[in-house]
């Protein structure tokens, strides 16, 4: 291990008695140090003096770099390995006993083997190093379907993350008590950094995590991805709940009536900018509260309805494209105390992207610490650049959003990027046809994962890399939650992405998607109208409120178009998909599939020349 380049303890990182009695965590604690050998073991209490001190120590050391800390109080940079810069989803492993249970959608490795791998990357791999313990909890405080982990890691950029993530400290030792053996327990170390020997492998049934070779967002906060979505849906199949890749906001009418809605859209492709919209001019006095950004619990209430919790604290958002236009919410919010990760730095010690506001300064620190240029060739913040906010300085933060019991959905929506096909919206016919929408959604591949930018693949559900089992039985699971609901939200399907001819989008998205947004909150509480196609339910002409916006009317239903052989591809690509996925694919959503080839090819066969719905 390369123990030349670990820096030493400063005075902010001393070795502390542990925090809690409890035998189960601090025998397992000791356990692993045993394995990783570090030279002192951190306890965190989530303290704002530990805060301090453990910056202070990661600012000594050069793990973090101080922002101008007048303009931006408690705000760092942090920059990561260049070769360490997004989730890698091909090293990411489910190990269930069986490989069928992880399923054809996951990377499999038998407990036994990834144990035995892991173990020897592990072993003395935290010489020289701290091992920072990180008690926290994924969920609010009080809320009974919240989770307890434990990640202990040598990465004081992860322990600095995770305080702002999740809650962090104390309060989840508290939660956790002195006897239960409740907990997830997640190793991350950062190694040697090296995508040979870099792994991230799920334990579902030991509610364990281990994490090695990388010291990234999703890859090495384990609450996140790991625990909240992979080991989270695990647990809600058997529980009777789901764990999402959705952001939750309410909508609040100007006389005050709220609607939540839950959303999931794949990586880098709108959650957090829709989850803190800010309405156009035309919605005057409509308000958009942000409950969560990421990831929803959804869990049946003892009304009927489906409610849904956000399990985190922060917002682990993507920096490229934040702007005073696209998304002011999100820069309130990281205006202070927050962490920065791959973003380019001023001279003067502010921080800067690729469509951020302002002109774009003439010479600048890139993300990985090079000087840059204006009109260089190569970005100057990564494209997965992104920024770690506490929730709390959200302007537009759900007062709810802490609540133990979450709240009312009244609509689910389904999105990807998708230059064709899809139009602007979509309302399922049922629950079935819901789920069909989310079983089949397909998306661009973005920077938010390593590999191939923009290549169409199926994602479903936006969960494709978050599932922890296998993706049949997730489906079925989808399907069995109709018989728990009493009150089911609304199913829909949105798609901001289309391309023109040119290549340039052709709905405006970002605050104009209020205006779809609004046709579905009056559809989900039926008081407005929709004209049936073959695939969904659609506005009618009028039903969409477009006034005040500004573009040509043919952009509209170009966005809104639908195409029937473009359609029967999408149906086919689903079939492939299906097939990939094994003979367990629920009937229900063969049926749907084929129900809806068969349609087009009743009106191809016998109907007049189909007329497409428009919208305007
Ligand atoms: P993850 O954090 O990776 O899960 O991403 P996310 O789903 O929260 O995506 P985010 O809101 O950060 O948006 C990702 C990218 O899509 C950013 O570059 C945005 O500027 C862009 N984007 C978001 N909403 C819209 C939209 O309505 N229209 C267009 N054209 N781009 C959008
Ligand atoms: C995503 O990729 O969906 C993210 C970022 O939200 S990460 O935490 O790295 O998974
Ligand atoms: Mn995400």
């Amino acid at each position: 291990m390369t123990t030349a380049t670990v820096p030493s303890a400063t005075q902010g990182d001393v070795a502390s008695k542990p925090l809690t009695t409890n035998p189960h965590l601090t025998a397992w604690v000791e356990q692993m140090a045993r394995m990783c050998q570090p030279d002192r073991i951190v306890w965190c209490d989530g303290s704002e003096a530990e805060r301090k001190r453990l910056t202070e120590h990661a600012v000594a050391t050069g793990t973090l770099l101080p922002l101008d800390q007048k303009k931006l109080p408690g705000c760092y940079l942090h920059r990561s390995n260049p070769n360490d810069v997004a989730r890698v989803e091909h090293l990411t492993f489910i190990c269930t006993p069986t490989k069928d249970e992880a399923g054809p959608s996951n990377n499999w490795m038998a407990p036994e083997d990834a144990y035995k791998k892991l173990s020897e990357l592990y072993a003395g791999s935290m010489k020289g190093r701290t091992m920072y313990v990180v008690p926290y909890v994924m969920g609010p405080l009080e809320s009974p379907f919240s989770k307890v982990g434990v990640e202990l890691t040598d990465s004081v950029y992860v322990a600095l993350n995770m305080r702002i993530m999740t809650r962090m400290g104390q309060g989840a030792l508290d939660r956790l008590g002195p006897e239960s053996d409740d907990f997830n327990k997640g190793l991350h170390c950062t190694g040697d950094v090296n995508p040979e020997r870099r792994f991230i492998c799920h334990f579902p049934q030991d509610n364990a995590i281990w994490s090695f070779g990388s010291g990234y967002g999703g890859n090495a906060l384990l609450g996140k991805k790991c625990l909240a979505l992979r080991i989270a849906s695990y647990l809600g199949r058997d529980e009777g709940w789901l764990a999402e890749h959705m952001l939750i906001l309410g909508v609040e009418s100007p006389d005050g009536e709220m609607t939540y809605v839950a959303a999931a859209f794949p990586s880098q492709c709108g959650k957090t900018n829709f989850a803190m919209m800010i309405p156009p001019k035309r919605f005057k006095g409509w308000k958009v509260w942000t409950v969560g950004d990421d990831i929803a619990w959804l869990r049946v209430g003892d009304d009927g309805r489906l409610y849904a919790v956000n399990p985190e604290a922060g917002y682990f958002g993507v920096a490229p494209g934040t702007s005073s236009s696209s998304n002011p919410t999100a820069l309130k919010s990281i205006q202070r105390d927050t962490l920065f990760t791959n973003v380019a730095m001023t001279s003067d010690g502010d921080v800067w992207w690729e469509g951020k506001d302002g002109d774009i300064p003439a010479e600048l620190t890139d993300w990985q610490g090079r000087p840059w240029s204006r009109g260089s060739m190569e970005k100057a913040a990564h494209p997965n650049s992104r920024f770690t906010a506490p929730m709390k300085n959200n302007p537009y933060l759900s007062k709810f959003a802490d609540d133990p019991q979450g709240v009312p959905i009244s609509a689910i929506i389904f999105g990807g990027r998708r230059a064709d096909t899809i139009p602007l919206v979509l309302q399922s016919f049922n629950w079935t046809h819901g789920v069909y929408f989310g079983a089949t959604m397909g998306s661009e591949t973005t920077a938010a994962a390593t590999g191939k930018v923009g290549v169409v693949r199926r994602d479903p559900f936006a969960m494709l890399p978050f599932l922890g089992y296998n993706m049949a039985d997730y489906f079925k699971h989808w399907l069995s939650m109709q018989a728990k609901i009493q009150y089911p939200p609304k199913i829909f399907l949105v798609n901001w992405f289309r391309k023109d001819r040119n290549g340039k989008f052709v709905w405006p998205g970002f605050g104009e998607n209020m205006r779809v947004l609004k046709w579905i909150v009056d559809r989900a509480r039926l008081r407005v109208g929709g004209r049936e196609t073959p695939f969904g339910w659609v506005p009618r002409p009028g039903d969409l409120d477009l006034s005040g916006l500004d573009i040509p009317t043919e952009r509209v239903e170009e966005a809104t178009h639908i195409d029937l052989d473009e359609w029967r591809r999408e149906l086919e690509g689903a079939g492939e998909f299906f097939t990939t996925l094994g003979a367990n694919v629920p009937k229900e959503l063969q049926m749907q599939r084929e129900l809806l080839l068969a349609r087009i090819e009743s009106i191809r066969t016998s109907g007049p020349q189909y007329h497409p719905p428009t919208t305007t």
